[in-house]
C-alpha cells in the first residue's frame, strides 16, 4: 500500500485503508454480502443469480484493485520504462473465472459460492462477453494484457470503451440477422469510471499563426469543437503473480463549458451536439459507406489517440524529465493502422505547445512508436481523404503534409529511387481527391514494423512494403503471434490440464509453456488415456450447450470426429470450400449401400463466424451451411453418419468451449492470405490436429509439431501468385462439379441465394483458388479419415502436436516485443501476497 513517505494528508485515512482484504471463503462470503446489500441494494429476498455474479466480481474486483494500486505505485518508484499498447478493439470475453484463477481465489471463491447455494460454473456462465472487438487483432491484444501482466512487464492497454460491442448475431430461416449487442445492459463491475480523469480532445477549426515571447512565430490549432475523454480502468491481474496492469478505455462525453460558443445556440441544438459528441464511442467499426460514416471512424480513432497520448504524456512529466529522455520512458505500439494518427498528434504536442524544435520532435516521435501490421489484403490499408481528414483535423494534415515532404527530400537525396517508387513510398496517394495512406505513416512514424507470423513478415518484405523494405532493411521484422495458455488451455480445458500438470509434476508450464516439448520424448499411455479423457468432457459439455442451443433438436453423437471451422467468415478463409466438401460428402454417403455407410467415419462440421453486415459473399456462405445442415441432419440416410451445425454469435465464450472439443480444425486460408491466425494455436495447444493450407502461423506450426502428424494441402503463396499471374483457368474436378450442379439444382433451397458464390466458380474468375485446391482439400480430408480409423495413430499424432506447441504462447510473443521493440524490462513486486491454486 501506500508508502510512508508518500502519504501527505490524512494520516488516519491511511492506517485504514493500509489493511488488505482477507482471502479465505468467509471473508470473501462477507464482501459479497457487503456488495449485495450496500452495491446493489439488494435485500435477501431477491437474491438473484446475476446479482450473486456481480456480488462476486466487485468483491474480487476490490482485491484486484489492491494490488493494482500496488503495482502502478512500484512501477513509479522503479521509474519503470513503460510500453502502451494502443489498439482499436480489446477482445477480453469473460472476466470471472480467468481473474479467479490468476489471482489464486479460485477455491474460495468456488466455496462462498457453494454456501451460497450456487455453482460457480453456473454463475460465471451468466458474465455477458466483452466483445470490444471482431476477430483476432483483438483478441491477440487482450492475450497480450494477459502476457504482459504475468511476466510482470510495466505496461498499459488504451483502446475505446464502445457501448455497443460486435453486433449479436441471429439466424433467422438460416440467414445472419444482426442486433446491436448491448454489453452493458446488467452493468460492468469490472471497470472503474474515473470522473476525474478527463481530457480534452479538439476538433475542426482553423490553425493560427502566433508570436511566442522570444519572438519566434509559433502555429496553434483553434479547435472548432472539444469534447471530452473519460477513462474507465479495467484491472488485468497476472498469473501467480501480484502484478495487476491497467486496460484504459476511453468514453466521449459532452464538454459544454469548453464550448463556450455554443452555449448561445438552442438548447435543443445543444442537445443534439451533445448526442452526437456521446456517439462518438457508441459502436465498434460504424458504418463506414458515407462520407459521415467514414468521418465518424476517422474521428473514433483521433479521440482515443489525443486522450492516450495525453495520458501518457502527463506520466512522463511527473519525472521532471527533459522530453528528450521520453523515449527512454515511453514506448508505444500501434496495433494496425488505427491509431496511427497519433504519429503527427505527437508531433503536434511537441512542436506547437512544447515548443520543441522539429527535428527533435520527428527523432523523439520516431524512437517512441512502433507498428504492427496485421494485414497483406489491400482493403484493409487504411486511407484517409485529404479533405476529410483536413476539414477534422486542420493542423495535423499541416504536419502530415510536412512529414511527407521531409521524407520524401530524404529518400531522393540519400537513396536513387525511380519516381515510381517514390510515388509508392509517399503517405499521399496522388488520387482524386488525394488520399493519406496511414501505413505509410505509421511505417515513417515508427523505429521498427513487425509482421504477425514469419510467412507474413516476409510477404511485407517482398511485396507489400517492398519498397521499405529496400529502403530500410532491417526495419521489418517477424514476431509470430502466439496465444494466452491461461485462458486457452488452462481455463478452458480443466481435465487436459490437470493431466499435463500431473506429467511434469506441476504447474510451472502455465507460465513457462516451453516445459511441453520435455514430454515429447516420453508419451505415456496413461497420458494419451487422459487426453482421449479431456477430449471426451469437451465433447460431452459441447454436446449439452448445442443440444439446449436448439431444443434438442441437435444431438451431436461424441464418438463422432468433431471438424471445426470458426472464425470471421470471410472469402479468403474459405468457409465455402469446406461446406462444398460437406456436401461431397453427404453426395458420397448418398451412394452407399447401408452397410458401406455403416463403416464410413462418422462426422460432426461445425461452422462458427460473423459475417461482416454489408459482406454479401460471406452471408450467402452463412445462407449456404445453414441449408446444408438442415437437410443432411434431417436425411435418414445420412443423419448418423454426417451432422452439420452452425452455432450463432461466435464469441471468446463459445470458443472456449468449442475449442476442446474439437479433433480437427479447419485453417485453410489460399496461402498468402491469412496474416498469421491465431485459432489455429488454441486448437493445437488442446491436442487439435489442424488441416490446412501453408498459409500464416499454419507454417511453423507444422514445423515444430511436426507436418506429418497434420494434414496439409493446397497451393503454397509462390503458387497462389503464379496462378493469378497466369490468370490460369482451372479446370473444374468432377467431384466440384457434382457439387455445384447439386446446388444449381436447388437442392439446397433457391440457387439464386448463392450466385455469389458459384457464378464466378464456374467463370473461372476463382480469386481465392477454390477450385485449383478443392481436389487436394478433398484427399486431405481422406487422409484425415484414414487416421481416425486408427485411434492410436490419431492420438499420438494429438500429443505430439500439444507438446510441440511451446513457442505458441503469447508469453514467448511478449517477451520478443520487449526486447526486440520496446526495450522494457520486468518489474515484478514481492509476492508474499500470492495465495497458489
Ligand atoms: C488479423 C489477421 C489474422 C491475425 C490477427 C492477429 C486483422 C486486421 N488481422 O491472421 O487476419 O492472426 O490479425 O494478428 O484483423
Amino acid at each position: 500500500m501506500l508508502q510512508a513517505a508518500r502519504r501527505p494528508k490524512l494520516e488516519k485515512l491511511w492506517d485504514l485503508v493500509d489493511e488488505y482484504l482477507h482471502n479465505d471463503t468467509e471473508s470473501i462470503m462477507r464482501s459479497m454480502a457487503d456488495h449485495f446489500e450496500y452495491t446493489l441494494a439488494r435485500n435477501k429476498w431477491n437474491l438473484a443469480p446475476q446479482s450473486l455474479f456481480q456480488a462476486a466480481a466487485y468483491s474480487l474486483r476490490d482485491r484486484m484493485i489492491e494490488w493494482w494500486n500496488d503495482t502502478q505505485e512500484y512501477f513509479y518508484d522503479q521509474d519503470s520504462k513503460r510500453a502502451y499498447y494502443m489498439s482499436i478493439e480489446f477482445l477480453m470475453g469473460r472476466t470471472l473465472t480467468n481473474a479467479l484463477i490468476s489471482t489464486g481465489l479460485l477455491s474460495p471463491y468456488y466455496e462462498a459460492l457453494k454456501e451460497f447455494g450456487e455453482n460457480l460454473e453456473t454463475i460465471a456462465d451468466l458474465e455477458h462477453d466483452a466483445g470490444l472487438g471482431s476477430g483476432g487483432l483483438g483478441r491477440l491484444a487482450a492475450c497480450f494484457l494477459d502476457s504482459l501482466a504475468t511476466l510482470n512487464y510495466p505496461a498499459w492497454g488504451y483502446g475505446i470503451r464502445y457501448k455497443y460491442g460486435q453486433f449479436k448475431q441471429n439466424i433467422v430461416r438460416g440467414y445472419q440477422v444482426e442486433t446491436p449487442d448491448f454489453w452493458l445492459e446488467s452493468g460492468n463491475p469490472w471497470e472503474i469510471p474515473r470522473q476525474d480523469i478527463v481530457y480534452k480532445v479538439g476538433m475542426y477549426g482553423s490553425v493560427q499563426y502566433v508570436t511566442r515571447s522570444d519572438g519566434s512565430l509559433a502555429v496553434k490549432w483553434e479547435p472548432g469543437h472539444c469534447v471530452g475523454a473519460v477513462a474507465y480502468d479495467t484491472p488485468i491481474p497476472g498469473f501467480n503473480t501480484k502484478n495487476t496492469l491497467s486496460l484504459r478505455l476511453w468514453s466521449s462525453k459532452p464538454l459544454v463549458d469548453m464550448n463556450p460558443e455554443e452555449l448561445k445556440a438552442d438548447p435543443w441544438d445543444m442537445l443534439r451536439q451533445n448526442q452526437a459528441d456521446e456517439e462518438i464511442t457508441s459502436v465498434l467499426y460504424p458504418k463506414a459507406d458515407s462520407d459521415s460514416g467514414k468521418e465518424l471512424r476517422l474521428k473514433q480513432q483521433y479521440f482515443f489517440s489525443c486522450a492516450t497520448l495525453q495520458d501518457i504524456i502527463r506520466r512522463f512529466k511527473k519525472s521532471n524529465r527533459p522530453f528528450a529522455e521520453f523515449p527512454d520512458k515511453v514506448a508505444i505500439q500501434l496495433n494496425d493502422t488505427h491509431p496511427t494518427v497519433s504519429v503527427p498528434e505527437l508531433m503536434r504536442i511537441l512542436v506547437d505547445e512544447e515548443s520543441l524544435p522539429w527535428d527533435q520532435a520527428w527523432a523523439i516521435t520516431t524512437k517512441t512508436f512502433g507498428f504492427t501490421n496485421h494485414t497483406v489484403l489491400p482493403e484493409a490499408l487504411e486511407k484517409w481523404s485529404v479533405p476529410m481528414f483536413a476539414h477534422l483535423l486542420p493542423r495535423h494534415m499541416q504536419i502530415v503534409f510536412e512529414i511527407n515532404h521531409r521524407f520524401l527530400e530524404e529518400v531522393k537525396v540519400k537513396f536513387d529511387c525511380s519516381p515510381e517508387v517514390i510515388s509508392r513510398l509517399s503517405i499521399i496517394e496522388e488520387s482524386n481527391p488525394q488520399q493519406i495512406r496511414m501505413a505509410n505513416l505509421a511505417i515513417v512514424g515508427s523505429h521498427t514494423v513487425n509482421g504477425v507470423a514469419r510467412i507474413h513478415s516476409e510477404i511485407l518484405q517482398q511485396s507489400v512494403f517492398a519498397d521499405w523494405h529496400r529502403l530500410w532493411p532491417g526495419k521489418i521484422i517477424n514476431i509470430t503471434n502466439g496465444v494466452t495458455p491461461r485462458r486457452w488451455l488452462y481455463c478452458c480445458n480443466p481435465t487436459l490440464s490437470s493431466a499435463v500438470t500431473k506429467q511434469l509434476g506441476g504447474n510451472a508450464w502455465v507460465t513457462d509453456l516451453s516445459l511441453l516439448k520435455d514430454l515429447r520424448s516420453h508419451i505415456t499411455q496413461e497420458f494419451l488415456r487422459d487426453v482421449r479423457e479431456a477430449n471426451k468432457v469437451a465433447k460431452e459439455r459441447l454436446r449439452k450447450y448445442v443440444s439446449k442451443l436448439t431444443n434438442g433438436a441437435v444431438d451431436l453423437d461424441t464418438s463422432s470426429l468433431f471438424d471445426t471451422q470458426v472464425k470471421r467468415i470471410h472469402e479468403y478463409k474459405r468457409q465455402l470450400m469446406n461446406i462444398l466438401g460437406v456436401i461431397h460428402r453427404y453426395q458420397c454417403l448418398k451412394a452407399l449401400t447401408p452397410t458401406e455407410r455403416s463403416q464410413q467415419v462418422k462426422r460432426t462440421h461445425i461452422f462458427a463466424g460473423k459475417a461482416a453486415a454489408s459482406y454479401q459473399q460471406a452471408k450467402a456462405v452463412i445462407k449456404l451451411i445453414n441449408t446444408v445442415a438442415d437437410v443432411v441432419n434431417s436425411d435418414p440416410q445420412t443423419k448418423d453418419f454426417l451432422t452439420v451445425v452452425f452455432l450463432p454469435n461466435y464469441s471468446v465464450s463459445l470458443a472456449e468451449l468449442i475449442v476442446p472439443a474439437t479433433d480437427l480444425s479447419e485453417h485453410i486460408s489460399t496461402a498468402g492470405t491469412e496474416a498469421s491466425g491465431t485459432s489455429n494455436m488454441k486448437f493445437a495447444m488442446n491436442a487439435g490436429l489442424i488441416i490446412g493450407t501453408l498459409d500464416g502461423a499454419n507454417v511453423e506450426i507444422v514445423e515444430a509439431c511436426g507436418q506429418e502428424n497434420h494434414f496439409i494441402f493446397g497451393a503454397t503463396a509462390p503458387e497462389v501468385d503464379k496462378l493469378r499471374a497466369e490468370r490460369q483457368s482451372v479446370a473444374i474436378d468432377q467431384r466440384l462439379y457434382n457439387v455445384l450442379i447439386s446446388i444449381e439444382r436447388g437442392d439446397f433451397g433457391a440457387s439464386s441465394n448463392y450466385r455469389w458464390l458459384i457464378d464466378p466458380l464456374w467463370q473461372g474468375n476463382d480469386y481465392y483458388c477454390v477450385a485449383h485446391d478443392f481436389p487436394l482439400y478433398l484427399e486431405a480430408q481422406q487422409c484425415v479419415d484414414a487416421d481416425w480409423r486408427t485411434p492410436d495413430v490419431w492420438a499420438h499424432k494429438t500429443v505430439l502436436t500439444m507438446f510441440g506447441m511451446g513457442t505458441f504462447s503469447s508469453d514467448h510473443s511478449i517477451h520478443q516485443y520487449a526486447r526486440n521493440i520496446w526495450n522494457i524490462k520486468p518489474a515484478r513486486m514481492p509476492t508474499e501476497h500470492i495465495t497458489t491454486v
